[in-house]
Formats: structure tokens, sequence, C-alpha cells
């Protein structure tokens, strides 16, 4: 599969002592499993790695999928990143996934500058969304067709056993 895929991690609005000691785990979860599948995956830092913009600017370009993990301390970086993804690579479709999108997903998906929600595991939905599947059979997400908002059923919980153990090579090396 030709269709790379960036996951960011978005900068926090909130004191930087706060989340220094810890990646995102849920970002680093969906990389091993589409890095396992075969998609070419990357991940950026927003919150840790110190010339992030750049390489956004520099990887938003070949990507076809950005993918944001947002807690609701991330929304205002989160929309930022976004703003930057639509001007660069207008055509690189931008999911959002995580918490703030999974506790609010129809307030999340009204705005312009998110295409796809993701709401509960991530893993499988993105990696359905990469294949190229059509949105109206994935299971666990909220999009946008013709300006009309459409829910899709939840998704089953993944079986953890059947699960990648993690790749965490896929973690840029700054924040190790
Ligand atoms: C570990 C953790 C942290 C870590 C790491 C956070 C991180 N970036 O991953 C640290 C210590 C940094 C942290 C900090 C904070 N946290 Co915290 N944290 C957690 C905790 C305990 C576990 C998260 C986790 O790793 N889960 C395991 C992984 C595998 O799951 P996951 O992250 O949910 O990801 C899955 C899905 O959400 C989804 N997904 C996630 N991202 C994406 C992206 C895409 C594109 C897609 C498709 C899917 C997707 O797929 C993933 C795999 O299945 C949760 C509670 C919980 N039980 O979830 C709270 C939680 C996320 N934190 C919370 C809060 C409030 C905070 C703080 C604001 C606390 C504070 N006052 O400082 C800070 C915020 C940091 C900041 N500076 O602003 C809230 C968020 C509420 C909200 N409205 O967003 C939670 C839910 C706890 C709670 N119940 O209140 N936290």
């Amino acid at each position: 599969m030709n269709n790379k895929v960036l996951l960011i991690n978005p900068p926090f609005n909130i004191a930087k002592e706060n989340y220094d000691s810890s990646v995102s785990v849920g970002l680093l979860s969906i990389a091993s499993y589409l890095d396992d599948k075969g998609v070419k995956v990357k991940i950026l830092d927003g919150a840790r790695e110190e010339n992030f913009s750049a390489l956004l600017k520099k990887e938003i370009l070949d990507s076809a999928y950005a993918g944001l993990s947002v807690m609701t301390t991330q929304v205002p970086g989160a929309l930022k990143i976004s703003e930057v993804i639509k001007k660069i690579n207008p055509n690189c479709k931008i999911i959002w996934g995580g918490t703030h999108p999974t506790f609010f997903p129809e307030q999340t998906i009204k705005n312009n500058l998110v295409d796809i929600i993701s709401y509960g595991e991530g893993e499988e939905t993105f990696y359905e969304i990469a294949s190229g599947k059509n949105l109206s059979e994935i299971s666990g997400l909220l999009y946008k067709d013709s300006g009309k908002i459409i829910i899709n059923q939840p998704r089953n919980l993944c079986q953890p056993a059947e699960m990648p153990l993690f790749n965490w090579d896929l973690l840029p090396r700054e924040i190790l």
C-alpha cells in the first residue's frame, strides 16, 4: 500500500512539566498496527520534538492521511496543525481520534478542518480508512457526505492477543 499515514501528537495548552514523562501510547499502538500490515507510517510529536513545525510541513507533502490524537487540552494545537495541513496538502484527509473526539464526536466533526472522526479504539478503524474501504462501511467513525454528518455504528473492542507488539522504532528518537 503506497498511501503514507502521518500520525501526529499535537502540542498541549498547559505547562510542559505535566506531560514531559510520557509518549502517546495511543499513536504508538495505531502506528504499530499499520506498520505490521505494511502501511507506510510516520509519527510526529508536536509536544516533544523541537523542530516539529518544519517536520510537519515536510512530511505532510506526500501523506494521504493525517491522524491527530486529541485530548481536550490539545484541541487548540490540533486546530492549528489541521489548518497548516489543509493549506499545504488539501488532498490529505484529516482524521481526529482520541479522547476529545470520542467524548464530543458530533461537535468535533462539524469543524471544516476535520474530515473524519474516529471514536473509540483506532487501530482497525485507521487501517480500514488507509486501505481505501468505503467510509460508509467502516465502524467507529463519523464523516461528512455533501455536508451531511454520517455517524457509523460503534466498533467492537479489538482482541489484544491478535494485536502486534509495539514497534518502538516508529517513535521519533528524540522523544524516547
Ligand atoms: C497515559 C495518560 C496520559 C499521559 C499520556 C497522554 C498521551 N498523549 O497519550 C500523560 C501523563 C501525558 C497525560 C496527561 C494528561 N492527561 Co491523560 N491520560 C492518560 C490515560 C491514563 C491513558 C491514556 C492511554 O495511554 N491509553 C492507552 C492507549 C492505547 O489508548 P488511547 O490513548 O485512548 O488511544 C486509543 C484511542 O483513544 C484511539 N486514538 C487515540 N488517538 C488517536 C488518533 C487517531 C488518528 C485515531 C484514529 C484514533 C486514536 O486509538 C487508540 C488505540 O486504540 C487516560 C485515561 C484512560 N484510561 O484512557 C488519561 C486521559 C486521556 N488524560 C486526561 C487528562 C485530563 C490529562 C491532563 C489534562 C491531566 C492534567 N490536568 O494535567 C494531562 C494533559 C496533558 C497536558 N499537558 O495538557 C483525560 C482526557 C480528557 C479529555 N477530555 O480529553 C483522560 C481521559 C483521563 C480522564 N478520564 O480524565 N495523560
